[in-house]
This record gives structure tokens, sequence and C-alpha cells, in this order.
């Protein structure tokens, strides 16, 4: 996997796809169910074109019907509002290579779910998970300098052994939902990933690797110009070992999000990219930013445009996303419950908003199986791949709201690991729940998953799940482990625009109470509470939800509706969060 295509040349192949529904999946099948040769006639990714007399094609693509890429099918079109099956993709495409040798890569931000990729008539690859990217090499043989004819075939049906699996409360949005992209390369020593970030043990120590595409014995040198840094390293086995120490510079933090251009080369390639530099730790029950006690004042948030009921995907979307964060008084958004688009990331670098980024390890996955194990860890290397060099990420979650058993212990501590081998610099968590001792009012956190993550994240929903709001009164909270605690959820649902007194449910108001008494209930938590990040930014589509008044296919525990405009609660928060940031 290649990273930062933003700094790379690159052609866009966003834009007008035509499209075949083919929910009975004639194009990858025969008649006798039997996957289709590559060479089948009938096969979608073949030509669509009659060949001669008495030849009749019973399928085509046609520009009558197109959708657009980036973006989800299903909020393009009223009939696909429900639609999970296959539908496949086409566009013709001429294409000049640059001058010099070169390798020429296809790649994709994100296809949901699975991604069967076909360039004139030939197989280039299949992708599975549907929130991170991929790229697979275009022979040089296969690609056309005029009319090449590619063709995806987009699946998201929900399968029991994916990831997430059948049962989850988001809409399963479908389609080619991010970038895609020609990627040239130099054909020899590229580079394809580094890794450029302060060592957690250390104030200005900078350790990492660079990695190139097939080469032996070169150097690279990496360069910060704005601190007159430029330091060589050899090359074994395509990998580059760096450490230097950073002249004084200005930490990354939300109050200074200050990131410096870094130039890493080697003889035939270049590619820069902003970074910052921070620290994030642990210690004993504190986190850390730079060494500072730090409180995240977090929001959760689907990856989504509530007001167009779609998958945010652009600049423009992600600045609405994290400036409604903004606006709210956060430093911190977890970004719920897969890896969002790489704008987000990126956008958040530069805003000063500290990420929590997971997998959508999510309820009822086969925690039993060796195969989802390694389909959840392909998506966790993908996502860590993808965006370990940004500031603003400071924890990696392995997964959400997992049932308790041995297997699934045994599941996520190696997810946990996994992450840690990847990347040390940066903590791993994830979202637990919370044992209920209701005589005693006594809520702990015992999930022995506790054990093994940096921070011991839980979402609560006292006040909404069972009981009303007043019920965080007498609430206790505490944890078997001596770890920061975090609230990873809470909320309650809101119509936008229903108005009624505070004890009527689906109000506005109940949402602004039930907002106050867990306020005035985090005021009593104790010194281990590191921050919150309440459930959720935004109201967002959700197949669960099916309250014919309140919901209608919507999940409304937003702090903003789905027309954008702000509930009551959003104004209790924001109150907690500004008295927050002035200590
Ligand atoms: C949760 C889940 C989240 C749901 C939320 C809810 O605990 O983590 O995905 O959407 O509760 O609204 O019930």
């Amino acid at each position: 996997m290649i990273t930062n295509i933003p700094s790379r040349h690159t052609t866009s192949l966003n834009g007008k796809w035509e499209y075949i529904v083919d929910p009975y999946e004639t194009g990858f099948y025969d008649y006798r169910y039997q996957e289709r040769k590559e060479s089948d006639k009938e096969a979608y990714w073949s030509s669509d074109r009659p060949e001669g007399m008495g030849d009749h094609k019973e399928f085509g693509y046609h520009d009558q019907y197109t959708l657009s890429v980036p973006g989800d099918w299903n909020s393009q079109d009223a009939r696909f509002l429900y639609y999970e099956g296959t539908v496949w993709y086409k566009r013709s495409f001429d294409y000049a290579k640059s001058n010099g040798a070169h390798k020429t890569l296809l790649w994709f931000g994100a296809v949901n779910y699975r991604a069967d990729v076909y360039l004139n008539g030939h197989k280039l690859g299949m992708h599975k998970g549907g929130f991170t990217p991929f790229n697979f090499v275009v022979p040089d043989s296969l690609l056309q300098a005029r009319n090449n004819y590619l063709v995806v075939r987009v699946d998201n049906k929900r399968y029991a052994d994916e990831v997430p699996t059948l049962n989850t409360d988001w809409w399963n949005y479908g389609g080619i939902t991010r970038d895609v992209q020609l990627v040239e390369l130099p054909a020899r020593e590229a580079i394809s990933d580094y890794l450029v970030q302060l060592n957690p043990a250390s104030t200005n120590e900078v350790v990492g690797w660079v990695k190139l595409d097939n080469t032996a014995g070169a150097s690279v040198t990496v360069a910060i110009p704005a601190l007159h840094v430029q330091k060589v390293f050899a090359v074994k086995d395509s990998l580059a070992k760096i450490s230097f120490v950073l002249p004084a510079f200005q930490r990354w933090s939300p109050q200074t999000p200050v990131c410096y251009t870094v130039i890493i080369s080697t003889a035939t390639d270049t590619v820069s990219e902003k970074i910052g530099f921070r620290t994030i730790a642990v210690r004993g029950e504190q986190l850390l930013l730079n060494g500072e006690p730090v409180f995240l004042r977090g929001i959760s948030m689907h990856e989504e445009v509530p007001q167009q009921g779609r998958r945010a995907y652009s600049r423009e979307d992600a600045a609405q996303l994290l400036g409604w964060a903004k606006e709210l008084g956060c430093n911190m958004v977890r970004l719920a419950h897969y890896p969002h688009d790489e704008s987000m990331v990126r956008m958040a670098d530069s805003l000063g908003l500290l990420v929590w980024s997971e997998i959508p390890v999510y309820w009822t996955i086969r925690f039993g199986s060796a195969d989802v194990l390694a389909k959840a860890k392909q998506q966790l290397n993908e996502m860590i791949t993808r965006d370990h060099n940004r500031a603003s990420v400071i924890i990696w979650s392995v997964g959400n709201e997992t049932p308790v058993s041995v297997e699934r212990t045994g599941f996520m501590r190696t997810l946990l690991e996994t992450a840690k081998a990847k990347d040390p610099t940066r903590l791993v968590s994830a979202a637990l729940e919370v044992k209920y001792n209701s005589e005693k009012q006594l809520r702990s956190i015992d999930d022995p998953l506790g054990e093994y993550v940096d921070i011991v994240a839980f979402n609560e929903y006292l006040g909404w799940y069972g009981g009303t709001p007043d019920n965080c009164r007498g609430a206790q909270w505490s944890t078997i482990y001596h770890k920061p605690l975090f609230i990873s959820e809470t909320g309650a649902e809101a119509l936008g625009g229903y108005h009624a007194d505070s004890s009527t449910v689906w109000s506005e108001e109940y949402q602004e109470w039930f907002y106050k008494e867990q306020v005035a209930m985090l005021k009593k938590m104790p010194a281990q509470f590191v921050g919150i990040s309440p459930w959720i930014l935004a109201d967002f589509r959700s197949p669960r939800r099916n309250n014919p008044v309140y919901q209608e296919g919507w999940n409304n525990k937003g702090l903003i509706d789905h027309r954008g405009r702000k509930k009551k609660a959003f104004f209790v928060l924001q109150a907690y969060y500004n008295q927050k940031k002035q200590g």
C-alpha cells in the first residue's frame, strides 16, 4: 500500500461512472452459478459492444445510468435508498504517462465493501474492507493511450464473517465512496511509506523508518527545511531506519497545531508532507500530551453529511463536521466506528483536533474465526499505514462494545498487540461496556480487556437505556484498572424541532435535561477521568431505528439534527467544554 497520495503525480478518475445494478450477480456468475472465466464475453468486465451479426448483449453501460464517484449509491437515486448488493461501475479514460520509467498504480480511497477491479478485460485484483485505501499495480502491457475500459464490481452485501458483521447501528452505504486515482511512481527506489514521529519517551528525538519499493543499497534523505534538518540514512533490504534529534521546534498541540514540511527523497523519488511533532503517553492514571495532563473535550461522529443523508468524502464535508466540533468547544473527535476519509485526519492536523480512530470490529463479530481475525487485522494495518504520520491521531481503537468472552478477549488482545507493534508511538484502546449494580448505584468497568488497553474507555447511557436522566445523581463510577478513564459514548435521542417539557422523551428538552444531568455527574468522576466523546455530533441514518414518528430510519442522538440545526443539548455540552477550557 502506497501512502501520501496527495504528494504524487496522479490522474483523478473521479467523476461520472456508468453503472449496472446486478442483484443476481449475473455479471459475475453464469447460469449454473459458476464464476465466469476472465474471457467470458457475458462477464460485465468484458466489452459491452456486440461483435457481429446475431450477437446480442444482455448487458451494457450507458450514459443514461451514471453515479458520481466518490459517493455512496444510496443517496444518489431514490431507487437506491435501501439497496445492498452488487453494482458494476465502468469508466473509460485516456492515459498519457509522464516521461521516464514509471510504475503505475490504480488507487482507491475506499470501496464498500468488496471491490473486484478489471482493466481492459483483465482482473487487477480484489479488496475487502469498506473504509481503507488499497492499490493495484497496473501492468504496462495493459495500459492503453486511449479508451481504457475500467470496471469495478462493488458488492456491499453484509455477511456474518466479515468486518463489520451483519448487525450495526448505521446504514451500510455502498459504492466507490472515496477518490480513485492513477498514481505514478518511479520504477526504482520509490518511497512507498514512512514513519516520522517523535519518540514518545523523548521530547525531541524523531524515530521511524522509510520503506522503499524494491530496491537495495541506496540511501534516503530526510529534510525539514524550516528547522535546517537534513539527514541521510542507509537503506538495508528496502528499509531505512531513521532517528535524529530535532533542534528547537514548536510542539503540535490543539492550541498550536504547528506542522513542518518534511521532505523525504531517494535518488529517483521525492515526497513531502506536513507533519506535526508531539508526544502522547500514559503515566499511571494520567494522560499526557507533550508531557502535560490533557482533558479530552470530545465528540463522536459518523462519516455522514446529515442534511443529505450520505457519506462524507470531501474536504468540504470534513470542514462542516470538524467545524461543528470546534464550535462545540472540542479538542478531540472520536471518528466512529471505522476509519473516516483521509481528508478528516489531515484537516484535524491543521485544526488542532485530537483523533480517536477505529476499525469496524463492532458488537458481535465472529471472534472464534481465524479468518475474521485476519480481516480485522488487515483493516487495522491499513488504517495505521494510512494515518501513522498524523499528529492529530492519538488513539487506535480496535473495536466497540464487543461482548465479553474468552474468545473475544483473545481476539481483541491480538488486535491491540498488532496495533502497538505496528505503531509504538500511539495509544491503543477499545470502547467497552459497563457492569451495573442497580441497588448500590455502582457502575464499574472490569472488562478483562482493560488489562491490555492504554486507556480504559466505556460507553454509558445512564438515563436513556434504562431509567431517567436523574439516575445520574447517585451514580458512582469506578474501575479495577489504574489507568486513564474515558467515556467514549453517552447520549439520548431527540427529534430536532420537537419541543415539549423535559420529561417528554424524544423532545429536545429531554435530551437537554439528559446532558445537564450527565455534566453534573462528570464533575464528580474519579480523578483518573480524562475526557468524554458523547454520542453523537449529528443525527445519522440507521435501519434499526424504526419509531414511525420520532426516528423514521434515523438515530437521532445528534446534537445537530438532519437539517443541520443545533438542538438545545448542543449548548449544554458547549457550556461545559467552555468551562473546562478555562481550566
Ligand atoms: C452504542 C453504539 C453506537 C450506537 C449507540 C446508540 O453504544 O456504540 O454505535 O449508535 O450506542 O445510539 O444506541
